[in-house]
Parts: structure tokens; sequence; C-alpha cells
């Protein structure tokens, strides 16, 4: 199966699509078999995987098993080149398009392209544009990147435009991982008007309202990481 082809048909159908964000990192391999079948009772759509800064060397086990446990989609979500697995499906293959910083928009695109010729990943180009959400994300101290103003939506529209002409497939709007104000609603509406491609949107979100409003702003896919790291029964 085709991953991008199933969201894109989801947009049409406007089916709304969820992720559950994994870090590799605070996964406690004890405690897998809940996780799992908690992702499994779950309205999870997809599991994504990755975080700006993975130490471990658990991916592909935890892929494995994950893949062994459930029938989800495995899509990384990497920080850089060294999070890329052979075990998972697909690969958000990011450029962070609202910094000015030219490793995460191409020198770790570039240096990542040797390691994917060798998988058989799907390749999904994604541009990544972060929000200021009151804060300091750890996407933003690692990417050394100023995170774009929450309150100047029309260069946030310009910005997910830009990346569209130049190619995206997705646009993720991210608020970063434990944020205290995740994207304005107002922004996911009014960029989610202007784009043709589905928007993914992510960080901040920690109940269910969170997400359905995200949803009817018009978000294709939210992302959900630290609720559900917080509190395994998040989605009980
Ligand atoms: C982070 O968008 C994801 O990249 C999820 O963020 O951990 O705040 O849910 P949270």
């Amino acid at each position: 199966t085709n991953i991008y082809n199933e969201i894109i048909q989801s947009k049409v159908e406007s089916q709304k699509l969820l992720a559950i964000l994994l870090d590799p990192d605070k996964v406690v391999w004890e405690n897998l078999a809940v996780l799992i079948s908690k992702i499994n009772q779950s309205p999870a759509t997809h599991i994504f995987i990755g975080g700006s800064l993975v130490t471990t060397n658990i991916l592909d086990d935890l892929i494995v098993k994950l893949k062994q446990n459930s029938t989800l989609p495995i899509v990384l979500f990497p920080g850089n080149p060294s999070q890329i697995s052979t075990e998972a499906d697909a690969i958000l293959f990011l450029s962070l398009i609202s910094g000015r910083n030219p490793d995460y928009l191409i020198e770790h695109q570039v240096n990542a392209v040797p390691i994917l010729k060798q998988t058989d990943l799907e390749v999904i180009s994604t541009g990544y544009i972060l929000i200021e959400s009151g804060n300091e994300t750890a996407v933003e101290r690692v990417s050394k990147t100023k995170p774009l103003d929450r309150n100047d939506i029309d260069y946030v529209i310009q910005t997910a435009q830009a990346g569209e002409m130049l190619g995206n497939k997705l646009i993720y709007l991210e608020a970063g991982s434990g944020a205290k104000q995740a994207v304005p609603l107002e922004m996911i509406k009014k960029v989610a008007q202007n784009i043709e491609i589905p928007l993914v949107v992510g960080g901040g979100i920690v109940n269910l309202q969170g997400i359905q409003k995200a949803y009817h702003a018009g978000a294709d896919l939210v992302v959900i990481g630290t609720a559900f790291e917080n509190d395994i029964n998040f989605f009980d």
C-alpha cells in the first residue's frame, strides 16, 4: 500500500487521521506490550516515530515489535539522518521551511539520501513549519531556528504555499512537542483554505477537544505525542 495515496484518499473522503508519536527515548521496553495494545484500541490511524534528540539504538527493535503487534502504518518522523530505520513503512522527509538554518533545510536531507537508497521506505516530502508556542521547544533548540510569529497568519500561509510550490506533498504545522500553546485554530483554518495538499498539525494538543477543534479548523491529520506519553489511557 502507498501511505501518501491513502492520506489523499482520506482527505477526499473527509476522513480525519490521527498519529500517535512515539519517541524511542521515552518508550519503556518492559511496558511495550501494554503500550501497543493501547495504541491498537485507540482511534490512531498512524504511528509516527522520532524526536528531536533520539539517542537510543532501539529504533529497529521497537519498529519490529510494533509491526508484529499492530497493523498501523509506521512513519518515521526523524530529527536527523541517524533516525532512519529500514523496518518502517514511510518517512516524512522534512524540510524546516519556517527556519533559515541550511542544515535543516537541505544538508541533512542530502546526507540522508545514501541511507534512504538502501531502504524501501516511501519518502513523503513534507514542508515543516514551526510556530511560536509560548515556550522554547526542542525543535527550536535543536534546529537553532526561530519559529514563525503565531499572529502573522499571512506569512505562515505564504510559507506553506512556498512549500507546496516547491513540491512538498504535506504541510506540517508544528507548535513543538510539549508546546504551551498549540497552533492557533484560525491559522490552521487559513492555511488549510490556501493549500491543496494535506495539512498535518501537532504540538501541545492535550485533550480530545483539542483534536476535534484542529480537525474542524481544517487539519487532515493530527499528531499526539506528550498527552499519550503521559497518560496511556488518554484515548479511553
Ligand atoms: C511533536 O507535533 C508533535 O512533534 C506532537 O507534540 O508531544 O506536544 O503532542 P506533543
